[in-house]
């Protein structure tokens, strides 16, 4: 809640916390934080990890939209890919794999001002957080929900995850995979969220142009980007890459992304499937409503601040 007192000083890693405290810069007055100011420590990713080029995009998203850092909010799971927040030199927090979404959700909602994103991987979104993905994006939780999808577990050592392919051999599939994998798109689009896309960490201008526009959608947005761990499935993803003899394909400028069913039977496509915005509606947001709700309670008590009226609702239920 925004008025609540925090127990804790909140200050970005790094920050002179002796300083005498300046008057607020507006965004005009200033520069617009560049890599260099937003790389925290270096990245422990294997050489050649499609991850990098997701970081390498956030910054230059970082830096295009003049983010500051006590404006940057960046969460994850647990996962190679969800050690993202560790890279990044500003707000976030890596949380409990499976769990990112509820903890971004939290803060989404209480703190209006900020533009959540949160990274993590296809294990942590769609096994172990598979729920909380459904419900986040029914309840169109405004933040933006990056996954990057190697259809692996990579920090794990190699065992088959929600999104790999059948046959694919693992540590937990030694004879290769049985099991049919999740289509994330359909998923998505399944459950509710209200924008959805695909890119691919060797397409830096879509990648950062699907980063946008997710950043700009007042809703749950979900990005599928395709990440290829080099280490425990090199490869996966050759098909779409052109300079490995791959096709990228974009979603074709005649697809309406307001038509459900169009998005779907697009998802359904086979790998490497299209890439772009597949779906794209507006909804009312769970931010939107709980704020409705907030305000029509504090009009009948006076303007108490909403963790009153939390602690209100809770004494009455005592
Ligand atoms: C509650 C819990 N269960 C299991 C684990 C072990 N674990 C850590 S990361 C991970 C899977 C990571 O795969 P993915 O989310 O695809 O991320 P990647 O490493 O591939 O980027 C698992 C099973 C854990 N840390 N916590
Ligand atoms: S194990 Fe795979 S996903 Fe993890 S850092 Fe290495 S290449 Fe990337
Ligand atoms: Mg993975």
């Amino acid at each position: 809640m925004s008025d609540m007192p925090l127990p804790f000083a909140v200050v970005p890693r790094g920050a002179n916390t002796n300083t005498a405290p300046v008057a607020p810069l507006t965004d005009a007055d200033r520069k617009p934080l560049t890599k260099k100011d937003v790389s925290a420590d270096h990245p422990t990713w294997c050489p050649g990890c499609g991850d990098f080029s997701v970081l390498a995009l956030y910054f230059k998203l970082i830096e295009k939209r003049r983010m500051h850092h006590e404006k940057i909010t960046t969460v994850a799971g647990i996962g190679c890919s969800s050690r993202f927040p560790y890279f990044v030199q500003a707000h976030g927090a890596h949380f409990i794999h499976g769990r990112a979404l509820p903890f971004a959700s939290g803060v989404a909602l209480s703190r209006p001002d900020l533009h959540v994103f949160v990274f993590g991987g296809d294990g942590d979104a769609f096994s172990i957080g598979g729920n909380h993905f459904t419900h986040t994006a029914r309840k169109n939780v405004k933040l933006t929900y990056v996954v990057m999808d190697n259809n692996v577990y990579g920090l794990t050592k190699n065992q088959t995850s929600p999104t790999s392919p059948v046959g694919f051999k693992s540590k937990t599939d030694v004879w290769g995979a049985k099991d049919r994998p999740i289509n994330p798109i359909k998923q998505a689009i399944f459950a509710g969220a209200t924008f959805v896309a695909r890119t691919t960490s060797t397409n830096p201008n879509h990648l950062l142009a699907m980063m946008e526009q997710a950043m700009d959608h007042d809703g749950f947005g979900f990005i599928q980007v395709l990440s290829e761990c080099v280490e425990f499935y090199p490869g996966a993803f050759d098909n779409s890459t052109p300079r490995k003899g791959g096709v990228f394909a974009e979603v074709p400028k005649e697809h309406d992304v307001t038509d459900e069913y169009a998005a779907y039977r697009l998802g359904e496509e086979l790998s490497p499937g299209k890439f772009g915005v597949f779906y794209k509606v507006q909804r009312p947001t769970k931010n939107a409503n709980e704020a409705a709700i907030i305000a029509d309670y504090q009009s009948k008590v006076a303007g108490l601040p909403p963790w009153q009226i939390l602690k209100k609702s809770f004494d009455r239920m005592k």
